[in-house]
């Protein structure tokens, strides 16, 4: 090595920081007070160190941890975290999973729709569309149509939503001017609206018209298109 040689080693000079000993024969370790940070290797130069950065670290001493995040692997709106040569997508909340929130959640997955409605898949989000009669998000409520007293004089109101009614010898126990409507396997497509069924005294030509509305027909009761006979 071709060595600045100083004949005498006098007190510290910045002109003598490299090369130390009576003949220059020393090359001052930089390395040696540990410059580089975050587990970088320190390689000793001549009067320089390089740092050799672990994986994720840039800079002079590697003190820089990269942004791992800067292209945005995040997809619909993940949110980013920013590791150790890595990143993380944080999808809570966005409707999407996966390594970069990419699959988008079926949240009909669940059944959250009820009384066989039929679902459809959003983003973050499901919509039930419901048979009629039945309402609310999950069509979990079955609208009570008879709470309003749409048969009048009395009459007796049943809904056509009500299940038990459709149990046969459930059936058998109903007034017989609305048995027909139930006599029949319970179905979600025609579970809207109710029946009356008159009292006696009520089937005649004037009452049954309060009996029932908004129609009459001859001596039955129009109800949803469901004709149900009067008892004479
Ligand atoms: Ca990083
Ligand atoms: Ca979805």
């Amino acid at each position: 090595m071709t060595g600045q040689c100083i004949e005498v080693l006098i007190e510290k000079s910045t002109f003598i920081t490299f090369i130390a000993g009576i003949n220059c024969e020393i090359n001052i370790d930089e390395c040696e007070s540990n410059p580089c940070v975050n587990n970088a290797t320190c390689v000793d130069g001549i009067n320089n160190y390089t740092c050799n950065c672990q994986l994720g670290f840039t800079g002079r001493i590697c003190e820089t941890n990269i942004d791992d995040c800067e292209g945005q692997p995040c997809l619909n709106g993940g949110n980013c975290v920013d590791g150790i040569n890595s990143y993380v997508c944080i999808c809570e909340g966005t409707g999407f999973e996966g390594d970069h929130c990419e699959f988008n959640i079926d949240e009909c997955a669940v059944g959250p729709c009820q009384n066989n409605a039929t679902c459809s898949d959003l983003i973050n989000d499901y919509n039930c569309t419901c048979f009629d009669g039945y309402g609310g998000k999950n069509c979990d409520q079955d609208i009570s149509e008879c709470m309003e007293r749409p048969c009048q004089n009395e009459a007796l109101c049943f809904e056509r939503s009500n299940m038990s009614l459709y149990a046969p010898d459930m059936v058998a126990e109903l007034p017989i001017d609305v048995r027909d409507v139930f006599d029949r396997e319970f179905s979600y497509a025609d579970a809207a609206g109710y029946v009356c069924s008159c009292m006696p005294g009520y089937e005649g030509k004037i009452s049954f018209r309060d009996c029932f509305s908004p129609e009459f027909v001859s001596m039955s009761c129009l109800v949803l298109n469901i004709q149900v006979t009067i008892v004479k």
